[in-house]
């Protein structure tokens, strides 16, 4: 069996793990970067490594529509294909059909929608998302799923979180590849009882992991943590929890407090592309002219290739001029704060200094708006 996993250390519900892949083993908490077309935003393979990602996520509905999970295929999968021979996380698609599809139909058949790109008519169901994500070839691979918005009417929550169980068990019956993990996504909206319902149903089918899914879609943030509190108090001390679509910082230190072990989220990417830096404190606007004199590194606590070689004042320069560079550097400074992050709070665990480092932590945070 390729696929392992193993709890290290404990502290009450945090704690450290180990989980091994076909294409390596990683340590948990982790936060893994997104790579929605088969590429992390700006950045090269070499440059993932060296700021120690480890899972790559990448996206099955913009891979299905193109380049076409065939050719990836054809090309060695996505290992093959893109050159980042680390484990690979696909996504089933579900949840980007309903962000991105136009005219989107759901049934109990699957999602209906039409390609953003051409239009085309597409039927994504359990049984097409395993077989692209079978093509694609990640080393973990995702039920599908349906995510509803956030509010959504308790009724429709429970009709839905019924529906996606029973498209867990078609994703299940759908796969044909042993060297692949599936993980099943639990739902329910922040409502306690139908979480309760989804939790448990979803651990029936014993799968290797579990994603809590449905969470970071616009609620409030004091509804999130009960709801990931009573999930990983549910599910299974010896299997990964993946908390889906979180990334900002806090939300990842309060996740590791409640014992989810994988995170991803386009956070860190997206909001350097906006000209964003993360530090302990919260974000810095690069963008802003408040830095264009400020000799010094983002953070000089961090060491990535833009804290090491650059000052604010030069990155500030580079985002006001649009350069790609700049986007790049603050790309990779993010990434690397965020796996930084993972890095102190699994140390904290071993340590037995959890609370510590998260109160710390909280105390850094500059005040709302600052
Ligand atoms: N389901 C799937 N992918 C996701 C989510 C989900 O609920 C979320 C929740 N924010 C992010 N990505 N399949
Ligand atoms: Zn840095």
């Amino acid at each position: 069996m390729a696929f392992e996993f193993r709890v290290l250390h404990q502290q009450g519900k945090a704690r450290t793990g180990r989980l091994t892949t076909p294409h390596g083993e990683v340590a948990t908490p982790l936060f893994m970067p997104v790579g929605t077309q088969a590429t992390v935003k700006g950045l090269s393979n070499r440059e993932l490594v060296e700021i120690g990602s480890q899972i790559v996520l990448a996206n099955t509905y913009h891979l299905l529509l193109r380049p076409g999970p065939e050719r990836v295929a054809r090309l060695g999968g996505l290992h093959g294909f893109t050159g980042y021979t680390g484990p690979w996380l696909t996504d089933s698609g579900g949840f980007q059909v309903m962000s991105l599809g136009h005219r989107r139909v759901i049934s109990e058949e699957g999602v209906a929608f039409s390609s953003h790109l051409n239009g085309d008519r597409i039927l994504l169901t359990p049984e097409r998302s395993i077989a692209v994500q079978e093509q694609l070839g990640a080393d973990i691979v995702m039920a599908f799923d349906e995510c509803p918005p956030y509010p959504s009417e308790p009724d429709y929550l429970k009709r839905s979180l019924e529906r996606t169980l029973r498209w867990l068990e078609r994703s299940l019956a759908a796969k044909t590849r042993p060297d692949q993990a599936l993980f099943g996504i639990t739902q329910g909206g922040v409502e306690p009882d139908l979480r309760r319902t989804s939790t448990l149903e979803t651990i029936r089918f014993d799968l290797p992991g579990y994603a809590i899914g449905g969470l970071a879609v616009g609620e409030p943030k004091e509804k999130m943590v009960p709801v990931v509190d009573l999930s990983t108090d549910l599910l299974p001390e010896d299997r990964p929890r993946y908390l889906m679509g979180v990334g900002h910082p806090e939300d990842l230190v309060a996740g590791v407090a409640l014992g989810v072990d994988l995170f991803d989220c386009v956070y860190p990417t997206r909001t350097g592309r906006f000209g964003y830096a993360l530090v302990d404190g919260g974000r810095l606007n690069l963008g802003s002219a408040r830095h264009k004199d400020d000799p010094a590194p983002i953070d000089e606590a961090c060491d990535c290739y833009a804290c090491q070689n650059h000052s604010r004042a030069y990155l500030t320069h580079l985002v006001r001029t649009e350069e790609l560079l700049g986007l790049r550097l603050l790309s990779l400074h993010n990434l690397r704060y965020l796996h930084r992050l993972m890095e102190r709070a699994r140390a904290a665990v071993e340590a037995g200094s959890y609370g510590a480092f998260a109160r710390a932590f909280a105390e850094r945070r500059w005040p709302e708006g600052a």
